[in-house]
C-alpha cells in the first residue's frame, strides 16, 4: 500500500537538515509519513509558494517549516495554504536563532504560524505537535500519544530512582 506524506517537512538549506531530523524522529515514532524539502522562501520564493499552494491537494495534513537567520519560510508557506503550519527557528547565524525566533514568531493577524523553540527541541515538539493535530482524524496516532506521555514520565522516575540509589549508596 502506497504510504502517502501526511506532513511536509521543509527547510530553508540542508544545513538546517541536522536539527530537522529531530521532526522526522519524531514523525517516524508515531508512524507518520512524511517529506523532507529543502526549499527557501528568499532562495526559490516560486517553488515555496506553489508547493505551499499545492499541498493540500496532494494530501499533506500539517507543514513543518525551519529556517534560520532572516527565517520567513514558514510565514510564506502559511501565506499559501489554510493547512496548519510549525515554524521552526534555527540558530544557524551569529545571532544564535533570535533572529530566525522573532522573524517566525511575529506573524501579522491573519497568518498564523505556530512558532516552536529555537533549534532541536523545537524541531522535536514540531514532529510531536503535527502528531498530535493529525491524531484530531486517528485514532492509532492519539493512542501512541497516550503511550509517549507515559514512555516520558516513565523515564523521569527511572532517573529519580538511580539518582535515590546513588545518593544512598
Ligand atoms: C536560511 O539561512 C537557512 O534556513 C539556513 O538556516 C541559513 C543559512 O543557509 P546556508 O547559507 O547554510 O545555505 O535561509
Amino acid at each position: 500500500m502506497e504510504n502517502k506524506p501526511r506532513v511536509g517537512i521543509l527547510m530553508g538549506s540542508d544545513s538546517d537538515l541536522d536539527v530537522m531530523r529531530e521532526a522526522a524522529t519524531r514523525l517516524d515514532y508515531f508512524g507518520i509519513a512524511y517529506e523532507m524539502r529543502i526549499m527557501s522562501a528568499h532562495r526559490t520564493p516560486v517553488k515555496a509558494a506553489e508547493y505551499a499552494s499545492t499541498a493540500q491537494q496532494r494530501g499533506l495534513e500539517v507543514i513543518i517549516a525551519g529556517a534560520g537567520a532572516a527565517a520567513h519560510l514558514a510565514g510564506v508557506i502559511a501565506a499559501s495554504t489554510t493547512l496548519p503550519v510549525i515554524g521552526i527557528p534555527i540558530d544557524s547565524s551569529s545571532l544564535k536563532g533570535l533572529d530566525a525566533l522573532l522573524a517566525t514568531v511575529q506573524m501579522p493577524a491573519g497568518i498564523p504560524v505556530a512558532t516552536m523553540a529555537i533549534g532541536k527541541a523545537g524541531a522535536a515538539n514540531a514532529g510531536i505537535f503535527a502528531a498530535q493535530i493529525v491524531a484530531g482524524n486517528d485514532a492509532q496516532v492519539a493512542a501512541k500519544l497516550t503511550q509517549f506521555k507515559k514512555e516520558m514520565a516513565a523515564g523521569v522516575e527511572d532517573k529519580d530512582r538511580k539518582l535515590q540509589s546513588a545518593k544512598s549508596s
